[in-house]
C-alpha cells in the first residue's frame, strides 16, 4: 500500500467552494490576473503532506481554470498551499497544464538544490512563500528562511509572507533584511474591528511607504470581514492600500478559500468587490494587469 493509495478524507466542519459561482457584473481588463489561489491536490494523484494542519477537499487545476474563465480572468498566480508542505509537485503540474497561463509560488526548505529551483523555475515558479500562521505551519527559525531567500534571489524570484497583524512588529526586521522583493499576503491581516487609523494597521501603511521592495495582495475580504457580505467593512483598508500604493498592489479570489469557518464566499461577488476597492479604470489596470504582469511575467 503506498500513501497515495490512503484515503484522505477532508475535515469534518471543512467548507467546500461555492459550486456554482455568479458572473460577476464587474468585467476585469483584458489580461486580467488572479494573484493568489491555491489548487488541493487531488489527493489520489498529490497526496496531502503528513504535517499538514488541515485536509481540505480536492480542488484540482481543471476547477481553477473553469473558474478563472468563468470569472474574466486570463491568468493565474498558485501559491503552494501548507496543506502540501513542501511537496510542489500538484502546484508544478498545474503551472505545466496551464500552457504558460500560471505562475506559481512555491514551498521550499533550506535544503533545496539549485537544480529543484532551476526545474520549478521552468514550470513558472517565481517565489517562496514564508508562513507564520501557527495554525497553519510549524515554526522556522529566521536565519533558515533568510538562507532560503538568499538561495532564490539570484533566480529573480521574491518572498510572499502570510501574518497577521500584531505579529508585524517582531517580523518586520526579518522582512526588510530579505534580499528580494516581499509580497504581503490580505494586508497583513488587520484587525477590521480596530479601524483604519490604529497603530497596528498604520504600522503596515508606513512600512509600505518606507521600504518600496514591499508590496500587498488586497486578498481576503471574506476571511478579514466581521460584517460578513458584501465585506463592506473591509473596504476602506484595501482602498486605502490601492489608492496609496497603486503600482504595488495584487488582487486574488484565494480559490478555494482554505480554513473558512463561518460561509462560503461567491467567487462572482468577490470580483464585484474590486470596483468599489479600485474605482478607476487607472488603478484597475494596475492592480489586475500591470502589477502582476510585471512580477510574474517580466520574462
Ligand atoms: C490563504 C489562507 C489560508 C491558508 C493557506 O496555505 C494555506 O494553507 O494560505 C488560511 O487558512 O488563512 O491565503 O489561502
Amino acid at each position: 500500500m503506498t500513501l497515495s493509495d490512503v484515503p484522505q478524507m477532508m475535515d469534518p466542519d471543512w467548507l467546500v467552494f461555492h459550486p456554482a459561482p455568479s458572473k460577476p457584473v464587474f468585467t476585469p481588463p483584458p489580461g486580467a490576473v488572479d494573484a493568489h489561489c491555491h489548487v488541493f491536490g487531488p489527493a489520489a494523484e498529490f497526496p496531502y503532506a503528513p504535517e499538514r494542519k488541515y485536509t481540505p477537499c480536492d480542488a484540482g487545476k481543471a476547477k481553477l481554470f473553469a473558474l478563472r474563465d468563468h470569472l474574466g480572468f486570463a491568468r493565474n498566480v498558485i501559491v503552494q498551499a501548507t496543506c502540501h508542505g513542501k511537496d510542489n509537485r500538484a502546484l508544478v503540474d498545474a503551472l505545466r497544464a496551464s500552457g504558460g497561463l500560471a505562475r506559481g509560488v512555491a514551498t521550499a526548505g533550506e535544503e533545496i538544490s539549485e537544480a529543484e529551483l532551476q526545474a520549478m523555475h521552468e514550470a513558472g515558479v517565481r517565489g517562496v512563500r514564508f508562513n507564520f500562521l501557527r495554525r497553519l505551519a510549524d515554526f522556522t527559525p529566521h536565519e533558515v528562511l533568510r538562507r532560503i531567500a538568499d538561495k532564490v534571489a539570484p533566480f529573480g524570484w521574491h518572498v510572499v509572507v502570510y501574518f497577521e497583524a500584531p505579529d508585524l512588529e517582531d517580523l518586520q526586521p526579518l522582512f526588510s533584511g530579505l534580499p528580494t522583493r516581499v509580497i504581503v499576503d490580505h494586508m497583513g491581516r488587520p484587525d477590521v474591528a480596530l479601524g483604519i487609523d490604529h497603530p497596528q494597521f498604520q504600522r503596515f501603511v508606513r512600512w509600505m511607504e518606507t521600504d518600496e521592495k514591499v508590496w500587498s495582495k488586497v486578498s481576503c475580504p471574506e476571511r478579514l470581514s466581521l460584517a460578513g457580505p458584501p465585506y463592506r467593512d473591509v473596504e476602506p483598508y484595501s482602498r486605502m492600500i490601492v489608492e496609496r500604493f497603486s503600482d504595488r498592489v495584487l488582487w486574488g479570489t484565494d480559490w478555494p478559500h482554505p480554513n473558512l469557518k463561518t460561509h462560503m464566499p461567491d467567487d462572482g461577488h468577490l470580483v464585484d468587490v474590486i470596483p468599489r476597492i479600485a474605482p478607476t479604470q487607472a488603478l484597475q489596470q494596475a492592480l489586475l494587469v500591470d502589477n502582476p504582469m510585471r512580477l510574474y511575467w517580466s520574462d
